[in-house]
């Protein structure tokens, strides 16, 4: 039987330079499909659906709520030429009314153990409308070595430069921070997965370069220790979500490879100018993320967050105007106040204003996010500051001989559909 995974194509942020990491989903999920299955995938950031093809079935994976309106259009398609498409991801979860209305099937959950069963159901032709397992997630043990080979590994470059492979190695999050899903998603726990299989996934990465994609490494200090004390070896160079603000393991972290993490900043305290101060002197560096839009925020504030960020010397600086995502807590508290502008979710992009803000109109925010852009990029834009984190990971390899190039146009040792990295 022949399956066509789909990852439907979003605008991306503005301002923002355009690079596209390989989607993280689909290929997690594809290590759940049995083997049998001939499956073939498709990243519509970077490729066309074929439409006309044959295929029994088609899988569409969403992370984002702004990929929904793309992917309700790409099933409709399908379904009109008598294919059946069945919906999975993250926003298939947060959506899940929603997103039945175009589907033959949503699963909501997590994968792991239980796909093979819909693929039975299928060729018995029993497929259900829904598969639920919002609430019994399974063991991280039977989470498998993604399956990176899915995808066209030719497109995920930037001019040459191979972008970062993703890989995780827990689940959930205990935190329950208001702009984010994560708790309706993943119940409020932290979901280790057994370290020697995430060492063993990693060591089978050719690049040298991954992204950690859990949702905080803050969460135990213990495993931690453990995880960062076996990723030493291996002498990879790392990008991740926030690290726990302790000494110990961030000098177990710089001694594992990290090489940059995401931070919130929220404000100019204290607290934050040493969070920073600390990533640096272990040689980590730092990408703010940023939200703009929230109660406490005066247009002053905004400024003076910006004048803030420039002082610190953040490495780079991701702005986003606050999004109320479904099943989010701040969404319930904007529903609550009457304070929402739009549901339409193809301008949940990050970039747009659809909520009403407290201390300002919507189109101040909307100015003060460009303002925000331009004004921590007026010395050198995204770009020239991306290159500097390159260059500084670049120095590393060097240093302790992991530097591999790759370029595209030699293909030398590079097999389209291979996981490989020209020397
Ligand atoms: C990693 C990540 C990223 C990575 C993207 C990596 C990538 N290329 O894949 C980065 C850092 C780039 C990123 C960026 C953004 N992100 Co993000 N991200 C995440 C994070 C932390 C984890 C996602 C993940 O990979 N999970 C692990 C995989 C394996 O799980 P999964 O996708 O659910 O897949 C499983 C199942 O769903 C199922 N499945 C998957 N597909 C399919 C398909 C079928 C057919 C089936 C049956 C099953 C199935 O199988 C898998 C295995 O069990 C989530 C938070 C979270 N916990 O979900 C936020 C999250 C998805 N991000 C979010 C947001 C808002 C963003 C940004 C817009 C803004 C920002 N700065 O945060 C940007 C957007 C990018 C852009 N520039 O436009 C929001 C989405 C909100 C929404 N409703 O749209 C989330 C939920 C966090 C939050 N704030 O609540 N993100
Ligand atoms: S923002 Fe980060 S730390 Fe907070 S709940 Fe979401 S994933 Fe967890």
């Amino acid at each position: 039987m022949k399956m066509k995974l789909i990852y439907p194509r979003w605008p991306k942020l503005d301002r923002q330079t355009e690079f596209h990491l390989p989607p993280h989903g689909p290929v997690v999920f594809a290590a759940t499909v049995p083997p049998e299955v001939d499956l073939e995938f498709t990243d519509e950031n970077l490729e066309p659906v074929d439409f006309d093809g044959a295929v029994d079935l088609v899988g569409i994976s969403t992370m984002l709520t702004a990929q929904l309106p793309r992917a309700f259009e790409i099933a409709r398609e399908f379904r009109e030429r008598g294919v059946p498409v069945i919906f999975g991801g993250i926003s298939t979860m947060l959506h899940a009314e929603e997103v039945a209305q175009h589907a033959d099937s949503v699963f909501l959950g997590e994968a792991e153990g239980r796909f093979a069963q819909v693929i039975d159901d299928f060729q018995k032709g029993r497929l259900k409308k829904r598969y639920d397992y919002m609430n019994t997630p399974p063991d991280t043990a039977l989470v498998g070595t993604a399956r990176r080979e899915i995808l066209n590994r030719e497109l995920y470059n930037y001019r040459g430069v191979q972008m970062l492979d993703l890989v995780h190695a827990s689940r959930g999050c205990k935190f329950d921070c208001f702009p984010c899903c994560t708790g309706f998603l993943g119940g409020k726990n932290f979901r280790p997965r057994p370290i020697d299989k995430v060492i063993e996934e990693m060591e089978a990465i050719r690049n040298n370069r991954l992204f950690i994609v859990d949702n905080s490494l803050a969460q135990d200090r213990q495993w931690l220790k453990d995880l960062f004390t076996a990723m030493a070896p291996l002498k990879k160079k790392w990008v991740s979500h926030p690290i726990l603000d302790d000494d110990e393991i961030l000098k177990l972290a710089a001694d594992a490879g990290a090489w940059y993490v995401y931070q919130a900043v929220f404000d100019t305290s204290e607290v934050i100018r040493n969070r920073i101060r600390r990533l640096k002197e272990y040689g980590i560096g730092i990408e703010g993320t940023i939200i703009l839009g929230t109660d406490d925020q005066s247009e002053d504030d905004i400024k003076r967050l910006v004048d803030f960020l420039l002082e610190v010397e953040l490495d780079v600086a991701e702005f986003t105007i606050l999004t109320p995502f479904m099943q989010s807590p701040i969404r319930r508290q904007l529903e609550k106040e009457g304070r929402i502008l739009s549901n339409d979710w193809s301008r949940y992009t990050a970039d747009k204003v659809v909520f009403q803000p407290r201390q300002m109109s919507p189109e101040k925010l909307q100015e003060l996010y460009y303002y925000a852009w331009d004004t921590f990029y007026a010395g050198g834009g995204h770009q020239l500051k991306m290159g500097e984190l390159f260059k500084q990971v670049i120095r590393r390899e060097i240093e302790d001989g992991t530097y591999h190039r790759y370029n595209p146009k030699k293909r030398r040792g590079f097999r389209k559909n291979q996981e490989a990295v020209a020397p």
